[in-house]
């Protein structure tokens, strides 16, 4: 069985999710089709060019990426990254009922501009969000000192927000009103 070093899945990750979630002109695709799934061929070959990935060690990743960052369709012909992404991308994800509380890490220097104009989308195609502190405090901690934000996303559902469950398990909304968040006291 293909066992991959940490440092090797880190370098497929990396590549497959510039190519999937943001850059799909790499593949030769002016944008993602529906559902963002792409020929798993495709991106085998970009891969190729560069690194030398094998259809085993791309199975590798997809099986144990930390996040499962992506999926395969059901035949395998194709595959996605399950959320991250900045280009327009229709995931064909359904509205779902999102738990009574969320959690969002983010960083010291993000909180005044957020206290103002609540989350937004930034670069990417969503909010994200977490179902517990310690996944939004790693997500946090990749700009610096985490600071955990608790969103009250059973009332945002109530108000007529609109919610989606990505396939590995994050929360993506459009926007997070700051009247939905709040902000560590200490
Ligand atoms: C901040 C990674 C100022 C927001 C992670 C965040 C996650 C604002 C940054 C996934 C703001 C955006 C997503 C406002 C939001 N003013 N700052 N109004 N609204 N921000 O990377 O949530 O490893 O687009 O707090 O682990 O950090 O790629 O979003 O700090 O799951 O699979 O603007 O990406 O997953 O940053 O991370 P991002 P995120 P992967």
């Amino acid at each position: 069985m293909t066992t991959l070093s940490p440092e090797r899945i880190k370098l497929i990750s990396k590549a497959s999710s510039l190519i999937l979630r943001h850059r799909p002109d790499l593949v030769g695709l002016e944008q993602l089709p529906a559902g963002g799934w792409v020929s798993t061929e495709r991106l085998l070959r970009a891969l190729n060019r560069r690194f030398k990935v094998s259809r085993e060690e791309l199975d590798y990743v997809v099986r144990e990426n930390d996040k499962q960052r992506f999926s395969y369709s059901a035949s395998g012909t194709h595959i996605r990254a399950n959320q991250g992404h900045s280009v327009p991308v229709d995931l064909g994800l359904q509205p779902a009922t999102p738990p009574g509380v969320l959690f969002h890490g983010t960083v010291d220097r993000s909180i005044a501009s957020i206290r103002t104009d609540g989350l937004s989308k930034m670069a990417r195609h969503a909010v994200h969000l977490s179902v517990d502190i310690a996944t939004a405090s790693n997500v946090g901690s990749r700009r610096g000192n985490p600071v955990i934000l608790t969103i009250d996303s059973a009332r945002m559902a109530a108000d007529g927000h609109i919610f989606y469950l990505s396939d590995n398990g994050v929360w993506l909304t459009d926007s997070v009103p700051s009247e939905y968040i709040s902000f560590p006291t200490a």
